[in-house]
């Protein structure tokens, strides 16, 4: 399909340009909106996941007026077709939307201490603002999206399904994952005992999904809303610091530059404390530090799994990117069990 045909369905086409470095859609950039392609494997019901954005940005965008804030840059923006529609589902099948585009934004890859701060209160601020959103009424966009006991099935079934003939080239790396089996369970059983409540959530904190202005760095927006679900609070602070605290890039091939950054857990744990702070249990606090250790690692084993698969989930470059993926995962896995007991001494700072 033509991106000049995509386009017009929205807007008047002028030129597009590809956009932003994502794993999951593909993004563009045309005519000061931005369109994406739902990736439609990944995301099976796109008119729930629309309904479920729509939803949510409204909210955001009447609680923002409220606070005198900028609804135009401190929250995205749907954009509706032509006919009025959340989608513009195409004959082939594929289905686009379309945000206004934040003029004057920067989403970074690679961040510093003072960033991270920002984003650990954007993050925060973001949960904060949903916390009396109707959870009841959100589809769950990806079942079981933080369910570490099934994506650890999931690993064990692609590893006895062999389908991309692979498994004897990543023994050492299933070995690592096996040995830690049992950490899967303690978030998942935390939330069923009630200890850790269930929140609406965002799932998906990586700091690229994360806008800030170009010249001042003041934060903007948390865009890539796709899997905000009810979730913890866990998966927010482990998931962000899984990428955050990182020394390097997720697919950097010379593991010695990997390992995990105490600054950096600091900076965002000051941060987000700041502004959750106070909503915390008990139980939450003491998990902190391990739930950047179980993100990390199941974001690892996810990586593992789609290499096993033959690549089908995750957009890989080259042959081995999803391998090198769970590499750098791995390794910072292990760093951040010599590291645990520092964690704890840094939350109870805050605390
Ligand atoms: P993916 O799910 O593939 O990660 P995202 O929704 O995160 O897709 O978008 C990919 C990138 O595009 C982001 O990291 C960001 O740089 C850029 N981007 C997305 N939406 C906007 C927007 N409304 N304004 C400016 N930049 C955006
Ligand atoms: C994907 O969409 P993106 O690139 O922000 C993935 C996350 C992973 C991340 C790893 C819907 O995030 O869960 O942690 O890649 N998103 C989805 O880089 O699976
Ligand atoms: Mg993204």
């Amino acid at each position: 399909m033509e991106i000049k045909e995509i386009v017009s369905h929205f807007t008047t086409y002028v030129s597009a340009v590809p956009y932003g470095n994502g794993h999951i859609n593909d993004t563009f950039l045309s005519n000061r909106l931005i369109i994406q392609r739902i990736n439609t494997a990944v995301f099976k019901d796109p008119d729930s996941l629309m309904e479920n954005i729509v939803n949510i940005t409204d909210f955001l965008r009447d609680k923002i007026i409220a606070l005198g804030g900028n609804p135009q840059r401190d929250t995205l923006n749907v954009i509706k077709t032509i006919d009025g529609e959340n989608l513009y589902k195409a004959p082939d099948g594929n289905c686009y939307r379309a945000y206004t585009f934040v003029e004057n934004s920067v989403s970074y890859d690679a961040v510093n201490c003072e960033l991270l701060y920002k984003a650990a209160k954007a993050f925060g601020r973001f949960q904060n603002m949903l916390v009396d959103y109707p959870a009841e009424t959100l589809h769950e966009t990806i079942p079981y999206f933080h369910d570490t006991v099934k994506r650890f099935q999931a690993l064990v079934e692609a590893i006895d399904n062999d389908v991309a003939g692979r498994k004897e080239s990543v023994l050492k790396e299933i070995d690592f994952a096996m040995q830690r089996e049992k950490d899967t369970h303690i978030v998942v059983d935390s939330i069923r005992e009630g200890s850790v409540p269930l929140r609406v959530t965002h799932n998906d904190t990586k700091l690229n999904n994360v806008l800030f202005d170009k010249d001042t760095d003041e934060i903007l927006c948390v865009i890539d809303l796709d899997t905000v679900m009810p979730g913890s609070l866990l998966y927010d602070f482990g998931d962000a610091l899984r990428f955050g605290g990182a020394s390097g890039a997720e697919d950097e091939k010379d593991l010695d530059k990997i390992y995990f950054e105490l600054d950096k857990f600091e900076a965002f744990t000051k941060g987000f404390v700041e502004e959750v702070g106070n909503k915390l249990t008990k139980k939450q606090i003491e998990l902190l530090p391990f739930s950047v250790k179980l993100l990390t690692y199941e974001c690892g084993i996810r990586f593992l799994t789609d290499y096993l698969n033959g690549d089908t989930y995750f957009k890989t470059a080259y042959a081995d990117h999803n391998l090198d993926r769970a590499h750098t995962q791995f390794k910072l896995v292990y760093d951040i069990e010599q590291k645990l007991e520092e964690m704890k001494k840094i939350v109870a700072k805050y605390i």
